[in-house]
């Protein structure tokens, strides 16, 4: 059966792009198809500024989220990631298998390295390791498929270039993954900015939906969207990126052909409202199940340790025989 593997990290309160992105798909096709497991990936959201108590919050809301979206643990594996030790005893030979120069090559290094020196804080060494940790995520479970929004591309990349050069070192030892992408939304932007992604640690809070937003919010959210200049409602990124957002969003949401819809619309207005009102009928069912999960808390703790049993349970042998391929003596 097909293995996949996927995560959310807790740097900030999950958005309508996490779900539109992700979380949706592995609900709707992953976990009936597959033997997945999704991961609250918290050691990732170390490698930037962050304030324990809120890393602890947003972890265990990223959990009780992505159970009352629909996953369900009967049928995949939802655990957190640093319950699992065997993803940070691979990360170390993986480092020891990657190279100084190919991360530095990575896009999101650069940019968030960027970012942080240009406001005067220090860059942390695990924000340039952390696609070593991501590959040991993904390869520790001999996974196939990684369903990933763009953005995670080129360290999905990465991770096959690791796995193929271990196997060849060292004896075949891992699986080489590949990334899957959904059809649509896969990269929903920010509302006030819709050159760049709608991402959770970003600052603009206006520009971003997030999941557990009331009804008012997401409306005024939706229908404040920046939009392009001209009147025409068409579906093109370059010429006309907020208004393509706003076609991807309502596609997405109700299913449809971005292209086509954007045919049935004459005025920003409407596209804005009718986005606005799907994007409320969407979130409803799922604000629901998570203020009742979130009111039973020692449940979704049992899920969560259940899932890390299981994760162990998978990860524990492949790590082994990693540690044996690279010459470590066995315990
Ligand atoms: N805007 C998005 N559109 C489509 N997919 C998205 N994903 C995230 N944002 C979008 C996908 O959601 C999964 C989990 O995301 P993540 O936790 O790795 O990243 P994030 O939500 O983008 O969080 P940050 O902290 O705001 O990330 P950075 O700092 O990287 O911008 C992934 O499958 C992701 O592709």
């Amino acid at each position: 059966m097909t293995r996949i593997f996927s995560g959310i990290k807790p740097t900030g309160h999950l958005t309508l792009g996490n779900y539109l992105g992700a979380l949706r798909r592995w609900v709707e096709v992953d976990q009936h198809r597959a033997d997945a497991l999704f991961s609250v990936v918290d050691l990732h959201a170390l490698t930037v500024e962050h304030d324990p108590a809120r890393v602890r919050r947003l972890s265990r809301q990223a959990a009780t989220l992505m159970l009352a979206a629909g996953l369900d643990p009967a049928l995949c594996t939802v655990f957190v990631q640093s319950h699992v030790d065997e993803h940070t005893r691979l990360s170390y030979l993986l480092e020891c298998t990657a190279t100084d120069g190919e991360l530095r090559r990575m896009i999101q290094y650069k940019e968030k390295s960027a970012r942080a020196r240009a406001s005067g804080e220090s860059v942390r060494f695990s924000l340039l390791s952390y696609p070593v940790l991501m590959a040991a995520d993904i390869l520790a479970y001999r996974t196939d498929e990684v369903p990933v929004g763009e953005d995670q591309t080129q360290h999905v990349e990465l991770t096959r270039d690791l796995a193929l050069r271990f196997n060849q070192r060292y004896g075949h030892t891992f699986t080489v993954p590949r990334a899957t992408r959904p059809p649509v939304a896969a990269r929903v932007m920010d509302l006030q900015d819709p050159t760049s992604k709608m991402g959770k640690s970003h600052d603009s809070g206006a520009g971003i939906v997030y999941l557990l937003d009331d009804t008012d919010a997401v409306r005024k959210k939706i229908m404040r969207a920046v939009t392009d200049s001209g009147r025409e409602v068409a579906y093109d990124r370059d010429a006309k990126p907020g208004v393509t957002n706003l076609l991807e969003i309502l596609a997405a949401c109700t299913d449809r052909d971005p292209q086509e819809l954007a045919g049935a619309y004459d005025s920003y207005g409407a596209l804005k409202r009718d986005t606005a009102e799907a994007v409320v009928e969407l979130l409803r069912p799922m604000r629901a199940r998570h203020a009742a999960l979130a009111a039973d808390s020692d449940s979704v703790e049992q899920v969560l340790r259940e899932g890390a049993e299981r994760a162990r349970s998978m990860a524990r042998p492949v790590v082994d025989s990693a540690f044996r391929a690279i010459g470590l003596l066995p315990a």
